[in-house]
């Protein structure tokens, strides 16, 4: 849709011409573009149109070519997108070439950290508040705004405490919806619901809030009692008191949607002194109807059918073939019901993860920890020391969260915690950010762990029921997208044993997972150009299956390792060091996997294509091996 006044917004100075009604509807017109963009391409809508005021208020007060603005996870980066000179690329937004759907400093100096996972933001501002301090530029403010979902992440509370104990100059915005991707859980949520009810008074309360706020910190005994009875006024009044306790001064809760109302509060909070919290009340998908009634749903829709008038919804695209998160919830909700010690633990993904049955069904074995990996995973440890048999149903890029507790935790513990790391691999537009590539070698290196990943859908339920049979940790691995089968005879899973699809003379493909079906048809395509190569279905990383593949590279001409993960530390690497370990001449083995660098955004479909892992690029693999190094 052609637009009159956003298109003409190329830098964020150009809002300061504009009236109040030509801002309300440069709100408009950045709704109706985020309407018609993401009703082509699934992305994060119900979230952006929730901020768009806040973004334009923000930039309206601050200026961040100087001032710095971090958006938490930054999902929700959309409208600030538009407004900062991306307006005409917005189209292309998570496309291959196109803009990220994340803040991305090599897009724009306006997005100051590449960010994708939550609960940085105050951290961050922090130290770009102290180190302008030390570098004499205080004169620059710093801003961190902060969704509800993410303000239980215990990284928060490290830096807000941190910033309490500093006392520095920091404008801290809770962004609050009522909303993580499903309703928010946890007691800080009632803390912040209490904090609500007091909105009623708000207007009111505002030059109350804002002279109490004013007053000096330090001073005599009279200044400190009175400061005594001005906290807990506020507290009585706002229900901020945890944030008061630590420190900051809470102002709130104000009205996210009220453009003039919040750019009053901004300008009155800007030069306040020492660390503050706005907290500011948004509703998710606002503007959009159908979006702000289901936020859940519209966090991430499928494509939409047609829009009517008013971005009016009239139907969602939905459908498509079954996914690895589906079998791996199937097979989770099974365990659940044929073993009473069986829980699942989803670190705020119920809905990525597809366990809203499991949470109907099974609610005290369900386990919704809000976006808290590490206390998920420390969590399921308690469990399992408590004899029961955990599942930590969490994606291969947030568990990187929980590096530690993995290692101390469970590994050390060595207790039998299972690992479902959902989205494992190459995750698509989401980016550097989401793909999920290091698991492997993050998690072999512990000892006690088993590490494995199925090949295709007919490995995923027994893979997940000898998990749940073992003594101590064992994770498995699966990809973001559509289920695959190949056709066999599907060996049974025993512990640390490959499985051999078929043997051939000229060669062996050893897939990790994911590619083992892709690895086939690379097979049949091959032999029909009469090579002769076989295919094994790995299975496990650690323990390795060495009789079997060491005999691979011992009496093959052309062994190649095929994984959806780091070639760093991955499948390929734990294979090299059992066959040097052994003795054996390595010079026929070629690993093919994820290099040494950041991918970027595109469809997995692309990103495998590019990085030489879809069927054509593993033909060529074998037919250049097979002219290079090997002697045919
Ligand atoms: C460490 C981490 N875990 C999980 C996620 C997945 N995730 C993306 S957005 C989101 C909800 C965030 O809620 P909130 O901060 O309130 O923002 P809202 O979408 O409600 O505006 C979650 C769980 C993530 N990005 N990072």
């Amino acid at each position: 849709m052609s637009s009159a006044i956003l298109p003409t917004i190329q830098s964020p100075a150009d809002q300061h011409q504009l009236e109040d009604g030509q801002l309300e509807q440069l709100a408009q017109e950045m709704r109706d573009e985020l309407v018609r963009v993401l009703s082509i391409r699934p992305a994060h809508f119900a979230s952006n149109l929730g901020v768009v005021e806040l973004c334009l208020a923000l930039h309206l007060t601050f200026d961040f070519t100087k001032d710095r603005l971090i958006w938490d996870t930054g999902h929700q980066i959309y409208p600030h997108k538009l407004i900062t000179g991306r307006f005409e690329q917005f189209g292309t937004i998570r496309t291959r070439g196109g803009l990220m759907g994340y803040p991305n400093p090599h897009e724009s100096d306006f997005d100051l950290f590449m960010t994708g996972h939550a609960g940085c933001s105050v951290s961050c501002s922090l130290g770009l508040r102290v180190g302008a301090d030390l570098l004499g530029q205080s004169d620059r403010h710093c801003v961190a705004v902060i969704g509800d979902g993410a303000l239980p992440s215990g990284i928060v509370f490290e830096a807000l405490n941190n910033a309490g104990g500093l006392n520095k100059n920091l404008l801290v915005i809770l962004n609050d919806n009522q909303m993580s991707i499903c309703p928010r859980v946890g007691a800080l949520a009632r803390h912040l619901d209490r904090a609500r009810l007091t909105n009623l008074y708000q207007d009111s309360k505002r030059q109350f809030q804002y002279l109490l706020s004013r007053l000096p910190v330090v001073g005599d005994m009279a200044t400190q009692a009175f400061e005594g009875v001005r906290d807990g006024l506020k507290a009585l009044l706002t229900g901020g008191m945890l944030f008061e306790e630590l420190g900051f001064r809470y102002i709130g809760p104000v009205d996210g949607h009220d453009l003039p109302g919040l750019r009053r509060w901004l300008r009155d909070v800007k030069d306040q002194k020492g660390p503050v919290l706005l907290h500011v009340l948004t509703v998710k998908g606002h503007g959009v109807e159908q979006a702000s009634k289901d936020p859940v749903t519209y966090h991430t829709p499928p494509v939409f059918e047609k829009i009517g008038p008013e971005r009016t919804i009239l139907s969602l695209k939905k459908g498509g073939s079954k996914a690895y998160t589906d079998a791996a919830s199937v097979a989770i909700h099974q365990a659940l019901r044929d073993d009473p010690r069986v829980a699942v633990i989803t670190a705020a993904m119920c809905q990525g993860n597809k366990l809203e049955k499991i949470r109907e069904e099974f609610p005290d074995r369900f386990f919704d920890t809000g976006i808290c990996e590490s206390h998920a995973v420390a969590f399921a440890a308690g469990l399992a020391k408590a004899g029961m048999r955990p599942i930590a149903d969490i994606y291969s890029t947030f568990l990187q969260r929980a590096y530690d507790q993995i290692f101390q935790e469970v590994a050390l513990q060595k207790l039998p915690v299972t690992f479902c790391l959902d989205r494992a691999g190459l995750t698509g537009p989401d980016g550097p950010t989401h793909h999920g590539c290091f698991d492997t070698a993050y998690l072999r290196l512990f000892p006690n762990m088993i590490v494995m990943a199925p090949g295709d859908e007919l490995d995923v339920a027994p893979m997940l029921r000898f998990a749940l049979a073992q003594d101590g940790p064992a994770s498995l691995r699966y990809p973001k997208t559509s289920l695959e089968n190949v056709e066999r005879g599907v060996a049974p899973i025993e512990l640390g044993q490959a499985e051999i699809y078929e043997w051939a003379t000229d060669g062996m493909l050893i897939a990790y997972g994911s590619l083992f079906p892709t690895c086939v048809k690379a097979a049949e395509r091959l032999r029909a150009e009469g090579i002769e190569i076989g295919v094994i279905n790995a299975r496990f990383v650690k323990p390795l299956d060495k009789a079997t593949l060491l005999k691979a590279v011992e009496e093959l001409p052309l062994v190649i390792t095929v994984e959806e993960g780091t070639l760093e530390g991955g499948f390929g690497s734990a294979l090299l060091e059992a066959a040097n370990a052994a003795g054996l001449d390595t010079r026929n083995v070629l690993r093919l996997g994820i290099p040494d660098r950041f991918i970027e955004h595109a469809e997995r479909g692309e990103l495998l294509a590019d990085l030489g892992l879809d069927v054509n690029g593993i033909c060529d693999a074998v037919r250049r091996a097979r002219k290079n190094f090997v002697s045919v």
